[in-house]
């Protein structure tokens, strides 16, 4: 297949007034009668065939203007040239017949368990029907359900309905990737909610039924989006009712489809004996996030794929803000770091590397990636320090204003931004379409009382894009005496050459400076500090971010030289780590992740960074080690937290709670390195809720026991699909790594594995890749075993399969062994003949 580019963008040449659609569902034959009117677009050149996209359809009729014709699809779509049009606007009408129940792929309309659904973005609805599928062609939709089934929605509002058969309308005009249509036997728990605007809308939460009394907290979270979004964006709903379906079989998330959000059904089903808090905190982001897209999304949407950061880049900064609000500030922003390098730095550090806004594409659905979301993000909150908080408000209320029920571009974004904040925002915009991790260095000088802080920037090369240029850099950062006091608080220095100095004069004595505060640029940053510096920060520092960063790279440092030198933790950090423990004065939330060393995947890719060919396997036994020896260290301190870390009353997943329930879970984990677990298993035992009953089962596999405690778990379990997932992905991540690869082959054969579902099939294979010294057994066992499964996935679930390639992104790290052993495997899945995305670049 031939790439698509940016740069070759024309105009729809047809747009699309009214759109009514007729759907006889049927397992086998699902009868789609789709009513277009096109009207020739003034803004595109005139005499331009009528192209219709449309994949695997069969065409029973079409008409035009009234009149039969005969078309001939071909493999992507049919044509009716120039010649055979009409004048003016036309009229089309086809009949197709597609078959859902033998749609693996879970794209366009297909079945799960009985229930009929749709997943039409990227390119879904040209499964559907024959039409321009494409975003910048935007129209009102009216359908009608013809079945059996007692459930029929589509987007929109509810126009009329009678026995067998419903109708639906949707006045907002809308692009085809945010159709939507489900039936089924479902039950709903409803709410009310009353916009600003005084609309009174009706909620839906629409589930199978079993699953009614686990939907409280989905409608809680959509109801404080609902709130937030106009307190904070004045953006507020615009139809009169609002559903969302939770449905088992999804490739992704959720789905932002117009009135109509379709989920997986693990981020909307929760209780506490069956979700953990982390569930809970997905299923709060997600519910706001698709929420969210109605404005960032679905009224404004994007031109054409390439602009695909404008609606999620700008969405996920808004569920990042509105967690924020909800929960903690700082937590959610070290939590948000984490992922962005565990996911994105790793990205553009391997073959996959592409910029926030691409150039090209073979395949859209292989984009939706960590760069286009997590560093859209990034991108944002950093126009938002460049130009401040009023500024950036001024800019979105104009892009609102400006913009709605259009399709738009990054340039239409920041030239808000510019307008709003009165600056020449071109260099920034770079970040848009350069790839890669910004580095930048850091020297220091210190004179007569002033102090010097040097900072260099280069962006390493990418696949495809040697040259870097330098960006703008909001650099936040302050100055610490010795003492923990602030001497110069927080400034955003803009960092915009390859290289700057900036000069603090007339200090009392040397600083420490803390940089990159909040992580205000998505860099990484070369500051070589002292242990007794970091131990400063974290004990001192006022920005929490940083305080943390510090413990971080205290850790880093001490598991790097276990891993090259046999080091062991020095009574420096163990003694920080402590005092931070048990400083009440700190939330529970932020002590849990300061006590988590960096993972096995962190250190290979630090390691890497230094210079160094990680070995999985060495750096399993130093975090084994180090996690040994702050466990004796901290003993006394850790069983009075486990203590101390008490809930009482009835089980809320709120963030105080969750904090608590985290820093003892961490707590016990840690103790069973020093207790065989026997804490752990006293907490397994009395567990009354998921995290705490999967936290302490976690703990005892990870000591290599809980082998009683995963037979009961299961039998307790086994009815509950979202948790026999959990089941199955503990067992893998904690297998010891010689034993992983054979242990999935193990349970593959469990009668429970169902394959062909996205989540199991993650929780099973995908959660190898949380095993990295299993994932990278000497043996190769890992990688045969994936590419066995990717090549049998790609025919059934090519976005599956797509997703499960990126384990292999970080192949260029490992030695020569590994490495031939991973591009063995891959040019076997190549050699398949399909068109899975690897690439192996040429000069390796
Ligand atoms: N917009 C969808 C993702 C669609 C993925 C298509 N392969 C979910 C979201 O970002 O909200
Ligand atoms: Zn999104």
């Amino acid at each position: 297949p031939q790439p698509i580019h940016l740069a070759d963008y024309q105009p729809p040449p047809f747009l699309v007034d009214d759109v009514a659609l007729t759907f006889r569902l049927a397992p086998t034959a699902t009868r789609v009668i789709a009513k277009v009117r096109f009207r020739p677009n003034p803004d595109a050149s005139p005499g331009h065939d009528l192209r219709l996209d449309g994949e695997g359809l069969k065409l029973i009729s079409a008409h035009l203007n009234g009149a039969e014709i005969t078309a001939q699809p071909d493999e992507s779509g049919l044509t009716i040239p120039a010649q055979d049009l009409p004048e003016g606007a036309l009229d089309w009408q086809a009949e197709v017949e597609i078959a859902p129940d033998g749609n693996t792929a879970l794209e366009g309309l297909y079945m799960s368990r009985g229930m009929y659904c749709t997943q039409c973005e990227a390119e879904g609805f040209r499964k559907i029907t024959f039409y321009p599928d494409r975003p910048d062609v935007m129209a009102p939709f009216r359908v009608r359900i013809e079945s059996d089934l007692p459930v029929l929605l589509s987007n929109g509002n509810p126009a009329s309905s009678g026995q067998g058969w419903a109708e639906w309308h949707d006045p907002h005009p809308k692009p085809a990737y945010l159709f939507a249509l489900v039936a089924g036997d479902l039950v709903a728990a409803s709410d009310r909610f009353t916009t600003m605007e005084g609309r009174d809308v009706a909620l839906n939460i629409w589930v199978r039924k079993g699953d009614e009394d686990k939907t409280a907290y989905a409608m809680d979270a959509l109801k404080r989006s609902m709130v937030w979004d106009e307190q904070v964006y004045g953006r507020a709903y615009d139809l009169d009712v609002f559903n969302i379906v939770a449905v088992d079989d999804f490739n992704m998330g959720a789905m932002e489809n117009k009135g109509l959000n379709i989920f997986n059904s693990r981020y909307v089903l929760a209780s506490p004996q069956t979700a953990t808090d982390s569930d809970y905190a997905s299923i709060e982001r997600i519910i706001a996030h698709e929420y969210f897209h109605n404005w960032t999304g679905n009224r404004i949407t994007c031109r054409d794929w390439f602009q695909l950061s404008l609606k999620e880049g700008l969405t996920v900064y808004r569920d990042q803000q509105f967690m924020g609000d909800m929960r903690s500030h700082s937590v959610k922003r070290i939590e948000d770091v984490l992922t962005l390098r565990a996911r994105q730095f790793r990205e553009d550090d391997g073959p996959l590397a592409h910029p926030v806004r691409p150039e090209s594409y073979v395949e859209i659905n292989n984009f939706y990636t960590a760069t286009v979301y997590e560093k859209g993000a990034e991108l944002i909150r950093m126009l938002q320090l460049l130009v401040g908080q009023d500024r950036y408000k001024a800019a979105l209320d104009l892009y609102f204003a400006r913009h709605d029920g259009q399709a738009c571009t990054i340039e239409d974004w920041i030239a808000v931004f510019e307008e709003a904040a009165g600056r020449d925002l071109s260099q920034f915009k770079r970040w848009y379409g350069q790839a890669g991790t910004p580095r930048v260095d850091v020297s220091e000088d210190w004179q007569d009382g002033s102090y010097t802080l040097t900072l260099r920037q280069h962006t390493p090369d990418t696949p495809g894009q040697p040259l870097k240029e330098p960006l703008v850099i909001p650099v936040a950062m302050g100055l610490l005496g010795a003492d923990g006091a602030e001497m110069v608080p927080t400034t955003v220095l803009e960092l915009d050459s390859p290289e700057q100095s900036f000069t603090f004069p007339d200090l009392p004595a040397r600083p420490v400076a803390s940089l990159l505060r909040g992580f205000s640029a998505p860099v990484v940053l070369n500051h070589s500090l002292s242990s007794e510096d970091r131990a400063l920060m974290l004990a001192h520092d006022t920005d929490p971010f940083n305080r943390f960063e510090a413990g971080r790279a205290l850790a880093r440092d001490i598991l790097h030289a276990m891993v090259l030198e046999g080091a062991t933790p020095g009574p420096d950090y163990l003694n920080a780590l402590r005092t931070m423990v048990s400083d009440e004065a700190l939330d529970p939330a932020f002590r849990a992740l300061a006590l988590h060393i960096p993972g096995q995947d962190d250190l290979a890719s630090s390691l890497y960074a230094a210079g160094h060919v990680p070995d999985p396997d060495a750096i399993q036994a130093a975090r084994t080690t180090a996690l040994r020896l702050i466990a004796e260290a901290l003993r006394p301190q850790l069983q009075d937290v486990a203590n101390a870390m008490q809930t009482p009353g009835p089980y809320s997943p709120d963030a105080r709670d969750a904090g608590r329930r985290a820093l003892k879970v961490q707590a016990v984990s840690l103790l069973a390195r020093a207790d065989e677990g026997a804490k752990a298993a006293e907490l397994f035992a009395r567990a009354d809720n998921m995290t705490e009953q999967l936290g302490a089962w976690g703990a005892l596999l990870a000591i290599g026991k809980g082998q009683e405690e995963g037979a009961q778990f299961y039998r307790q379990w086994a009815q509950d699909r979202l948790v026999v997932d959990k089941w199955f992905s503990a067992q893998v991540m904690y297998a010891a790594p010689k034993a992983a690869a054979g242990l999935v082959q193990q349970l593959t054969q469990h009668p429970d594995f169902e394959w062909k579902n996205p989540n199991r099939f993650r929780s099973v294979i995908g959660a190898l890749g949380a095993n990295p010294a299993g994932f990278h057994a000497t043996d190769g066992a890992g990688y045969k075993l994936v590419a066995d499964w990717l090549i049998r996935l790609d025919g059934v679930n090519p976005q599956s399969a797509a997703r499960l390639s990126t384990l292999f992104e970080t192949w260029r790290r490992y030695d020569a062994s590994r490495q031939a052993l991973i591009r063995a495997e891959l040019q076997r899945i190549r050699s398949q003949d399909n068109l899975i995305p690897i690439s192996i670049d040429q000069n390796s």
